[in-house]
């Protein structure tokens, strides 16, 4: 059993063999000029400065043994997975499905739907497509942390308020034991990053823990040559 004693609100446990990185939607789309996350308006930089972070808790997740699962939000080239109400929504400018810079936005295949090269998924990881903001809603998520055993699953990536806290309340629900990457998870609102965070662990962790990349790393360090 390992354990981050310094993490909010209180000590997390988990047992590295049954538990699970997500690195949610660490793509071009939300973090580069351009893409999804522009177009609705937003100032993209505040995303690219988890980049590091991010690609150290891959690092020492893989040297741990930990399962290491990628998403990426998009949709079908025929849009049959967006919900019309979805699609309406967003700026009017550039909408999911349309021509960006990119390609098409937030579409499958294209090269802004891709992940940052830097962040690469290695060899043999999954890599789960979803339709939603949540990594559970339509894809087989479930079932393959139930084929995997895991318990706890430690979370990454953007944004904080929309697709990664949709994931973690999924995942609490569902019975998992979650703790956020605070240095490792981005918003285009530093108020509701920080508001998102305060939240999750707010009333004796009602959805989760949240602790730093450098105390996730203590903690994994030493457990994939235990
Ligand atoms: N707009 C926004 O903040 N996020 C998304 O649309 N998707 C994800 O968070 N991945």
């Amino acid at each position: 059993m390992a354990g981050i004693p310094a993490a909010r609100p209180f000590t997390y446990r988990f047992d590295p063999a049954a538990t699970a990185l997500i690195v949610i939607d660490m793509q071009r789309d939300f973090i580069e000029p351009g893409g999804f996350g522009a177009a609705l308006g937003n100032d993209v930089t505040p995303l690219r400065a988890i980049v590091p972070a991010v690609a150290r808790l891959i690092d020492a997740s893989r040297t741990a043994g930990l399962a290491v699962i990628h998403t990426r939000e998009c949709h079908r080239p025929d849009l049959s997975d967006c919900p019309p109400a979805k699609l309406r929504r967003g700026g009017p400018s550039l909408r999911i499905g349309d021509a960006g810079p990119m390609g098409r936005i937030l579409i499958a295949g294209e090269p802004g739907a891709e992940i940052l090269p830097e962040l690469a998924p290695a060899p043999g990881e999954p890599v789960i497509d979803k339709p939603g903001k949540g990594a559970f809603h339509a894809t087989p998520l479930a079932g393959l942390l139930a084929q995997l055993g895991t318990r706890n699953l430690l979370l990454a990536g953007v944004t904080t308020e929309v697709c990664v806290q949709t994931t973690m309340r999924e995942a609490n629900d569902r019975g998992f034991e979650c703790l956020l990457a605070e240095d490792a998870t981005g918003s285009y609102f530093p108020e509701f990053k920080a508001a998102t965070l305060a939240m999750i662990r707010a009333q004796g962790a009602i959805v989760g823990w949240t602790a730093t990349t450098a105390e996730i790393e203590e903690a994994l360090d030493g457990q994939g040559r235990a």
